[in-house]
């Protein structure tokens, strides 16, 4: 409805601020006598702890105090223990530690925090930080993920280092179809460990209130009253209303910003200590040993057909390398909630899966853009397409023959996963034909001419995104007849202030300039679960269409009184009241300042206009879509350009298809970052980490990509009344594998047989080229 309504390019109506500087990001909150953390972090991948000794650090200019994992331990912080009941591979109950917030007798990373310095600045915080001296013994390590089982042992409680095993699927059906099938493709793909590299790195400050008996906490989280909770009940064991969590402004968080870090419990511990706020913000250098990493798995994959390339089965057996510490649900979501999707948009009679989570001497792996998803869809749609070449059929053929019919639909898939709506086929098709399919011989061949290896690379890509988990929204009017929207989501860069007030608009008519938009404060905003899994638009978007509905309900009694008519004569729409076969209409603003003048009210009614709404999804929505990539190789370099990138994507209704873009677009960059550059990279024999700047961890910039066309299939679904799918993660999740099919088929077409694994450096490139000249 109306300009700003669902459906319109509206601009953000955040980025004015944002773009003139006037953001609140955490670094930018400072309050009067704050102190500055400095966390010691381990140099060693393994080592006992023999001693730490702080009274050169101490002594240091400006030093107010160095604490280390024996003060945690003698104040009896809690920590974050596993909650989800899993087995390891004989039986035995899982095997998970989480972090204490400072290690104690042993170091398990690069980057293990070890003790803290607070001082007056953050420069002198630093410098006191090198006067720690801590007598480390170096220990063997393993880092590897395919060697982890069988390493050094992480734990000494645990020697084979696999954590859990998780299963889905049915493993007689499988196993019978492989017996029968007239081919069997098996293939090791490997994903790299990446690290999510937000433009704002992370940072706290801890103020503890002895007036009010109270903590605050200023931290780029994605879940405020999660972290709250977490805090509260699990680490320092006091009432939720003990501490108040505000997030401001994220620079970035893509699901490894999470709630629950180490740095959390230190600021607020060492602020109520030392009776002095104190802040922590990560030095860029320091980013990739003090967060959280992301994907690092290793999966071997099978793939049954029958003569006529009717897909039969699919056996995947995954390595995920969850890191030492394995805290939370969190750290595992990637190997249990999202593998539903290995069998993408594809009819499979039965798939097994297996997924052992093994530990290594890195940091803990957390869900980041697709969470499990880009991994899934990278595995099924890597082997459709050396299926394809190994029995030299057709890819978009093969496709063909086994994607999920339009009529089939909602189909619950071989793993369990009930999809509830799409059209498979027509996005695909619509896709190819977007990017000139039929059109790619010539465009190879005119490369070649130009002495140029010329790929194209396609996926299907569908995911899980906003499953039954609950939101909040609340809508309070002010006796002006203005607005404020108060959501349980934390807007972390997706143009959220503005999806929700395009909600609003469509359902209540509510300019959204005279609409506040607050999220982020766990005192102004009664609760929430927050911004993950691509869930905010569909449950949030809801929860406010909920509170909507209540306002109209409340407002139609009002209405009703105030134009004299029986409240079943009074309809609304277009941000009116009106009277049934009538002209006579009331602004909703109108109404809205009503509320607060109880003379106006009809009598009992309670005055006022607030409501707030909460929804929870009877099931997760399916977002999918194809993506098609074209690649071309420089062979004297290998260097590879991205020089056509085409998407047909279903997220149901779109609320902002200029917003939606920009997502799609930002996903699209970090899945094409894993494919082409990105690692995080250890040394073998000494755990060291390799990639610990930018010096040696390359991203992608705006001259590695070409110019991204992304189409719309909507299939709204029935699961909410937007028939919204979530989008956050879509582009990622199809950008991985597209990307690296597009490389693969160039190289294949250059006589490269052999197994080419991300990412698609130049080197890795090139060195593929020459062996296969060698023949
Ligand atoms: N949208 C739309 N129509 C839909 C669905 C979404 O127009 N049917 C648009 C809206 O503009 C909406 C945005 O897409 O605000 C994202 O919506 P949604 O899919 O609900 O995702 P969330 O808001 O829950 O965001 C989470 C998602 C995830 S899981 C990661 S990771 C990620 C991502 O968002 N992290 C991001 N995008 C990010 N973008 C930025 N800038 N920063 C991050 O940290």
């Amino acid at each position: 409805m109306g300009a700003f309504g669902i459906g319109q390019s509206v601009t953000r109506f955040e980025d004015p601020r944002l773009l003139r500087g006037e953001g609140r990001f955490v670094d930018d909150v400072n309050v009067p006598g704050q102190a500055h953390m400095y966390i010691v972090r381990s140099p060693h991948a393994h080592a006992r702890i023999r001693a730490i000794d702080t009274a050169k650090a101490l002594a240091a200019p400006g030093v107010i105090a160095v604490f280390t994992g024996d003060d945690l331990a003698r104040d009896n912080l809690g920590t974050m223990d596993m909650t989800l009941k899993r087995k390891r591979p004989d039986g035995s109950p899982m095997f998970a530690r989480p972090h204490t917030g400072l290690s104690r007798e042993r170091a398990r990373y690069v980057g293990d925090p070890i003790a803290v310095v607070v001082a007056a600045s953050r420069a002198q915080a630093r410098d006191a930080a090198d006067l720690v001296v801590v007598d480390y013994e170096p220990l063997p390590s393993v880092t590897s993920t395919a060697d982890a089982v069988g390493g050094a042992p992480v734990w000494d409680e645990c020697p084979d280092n696999v954590s859990n095993v998780f299963e889905a699927g049915d493993r007689a059906a499988t196993e019978a179809a492989f017996a029968r099938a007239a081919h069997v493709v098996r293939r090791r793909y490997v994903i790299t460990r990446v690290h999510a590299q937000f433009m704002e790195p992370r940072g706290v400050l801890g103020v503890w209130d002895a007036g009010e008996g109270k903590w605050t906490l200023y931290a780029d989280v994605q879940y405020p009253h999660r972290t709250r909770n977490a805090l509260a009940s699990r680490i320092f064991k006091v009432p939720e209303h003990m501490i108040r969590v505000i997030a401001g402004d994220v620079g970035g968080a893509f699901g490894t910003k999470g709630w629950q870090y180490a740095e959390h419990r230190l600021v607020l511990w060492a602020a109520r200590k030392l009776r002095r706020p104190v802040k922590w913000s990560c030095p860029r250098s320091e980013v990739i040993m003090a967060d959280e990493h992301a994907r690092d798995n290793v999966t071997d994959a099978e793939l049954a057909l029958d003569a006529d390339g009717r897909f039969l089965a699919l056996h995947v057996r995954t390595l995920a390398n969850v890191g030492a510490y394995v805290s939370s649900d969190r750290n595992l979501l990637a190997t249990f909630s999202n593998v539903g999707t290995l069998v993408g948009v594809y009819t499979f009679p039965a798939a097994h899966v297996e997924v052992l989570s093994v530990m290594t001497n890195t940091n803990a792996t957390a869900p980041y853009r697709g969470a499990g998803r880009p991994e899934a869809t990278y595995v099924i749609e890597r082997l459709i397409e050396d299926a394809a070449r190994e029995l030299d059929r057709d890819p978009v053929e093969l496709r063909r023959r086994n994607i999920i019919p339009a009529e089939s639909m909602p189909y619950k898939n071989a793993l369990g996963y009930a999809y509830d709506s799409g059209n498979f086929p027509k996005g695909m098709e619509e896709a190819l034909a977007l990017a000139d399919y039929k059109g790619f011989a010539a465009r190879r061949a005119e490369a070649r001419a130009r002495g140029r290896l010329r790929g194209i690379g396609i996926a299907n890509a569908i995911e899980k995104a906003a499953g039954p988990q609950p939101e909040y929204a609340e809508i309070r009017f002010d006796p002006s007849g203005g607005a404020t929207v108060l959501m349980g989501s934390k807007n972390q860069g997706q143009g959220h202030e503005t999806t929700f007030k395009q909600i609003l608009h469509e359902r209540l008519g509510l300019d959204p300039h005279v609409v506040r938009y607050i999220d982020g404060d766990t005192e102004r905003v009664a609760w929430g679960m927050g911004t993950m899994g691509s869930r905010s638009t569909v449950i949030g978007g809801t929860a406010l269409w909920t509170a909507a509905d209540k306002v109209i309900a409340k407002g139609k009694k009002i209405a009703a009184h105030l134009l004299e008519c029986a409240e079943a004569d009074v309809h609304f729409a277009d941000g009116k009241f009106g009277v049934v076969g009538t002209d006579r209409t009331l602004a909703i603003a109108d109404v809205a300042r009503a509320a607060f003048q109880p003379g106006r009210l009809p009598r009992g009614l309670e005055p006022g206009l607030y409501e707030t709404g909460t929804f929870s999804p009877a099931q997760d929505t399916y977002p999918n879509g194809c993506h098609v990539v074209e690649a071309e190789i420089d062979p004297d370099t290998g260097t590879v350009e991205i020089v056509s990138y085409k998407l047909v994507d279903d997220v149901g209704t779109v609320i902002n298809p200029l917003t939606l873009k920009g997502q799609i677009h930002g996903g699209i960059a970090q899945g094409l970052g894993q494919a082409l550059m990105e690692q995080v990279v250890y040394d073998a024999e000494s755990g060291q980490l390799l990639t610990a700047s930018f010096m040696d961890y390359a991203m992608p910039r705006a001259d590695d990509f070409c110019d991204i066309e992304v189409h719309s299939n909507p299939v709204p679904t029935r699961l909410n009344p937007i028939g919204a799918k979530g989008a956050g993660e879509a582009g990622t999740v199809g950008a991985l594998p597209a990307i690296t099919n597009a490389v693969v088929d160039a190289l294949a077409a250059a006589g490269v047989r052999g197994h080419f694994d991300m990412p698609a450096t130049a080197e890795r490139v090139w060195h593929a080229l020459q062996e296969a000249r060698r023949g």
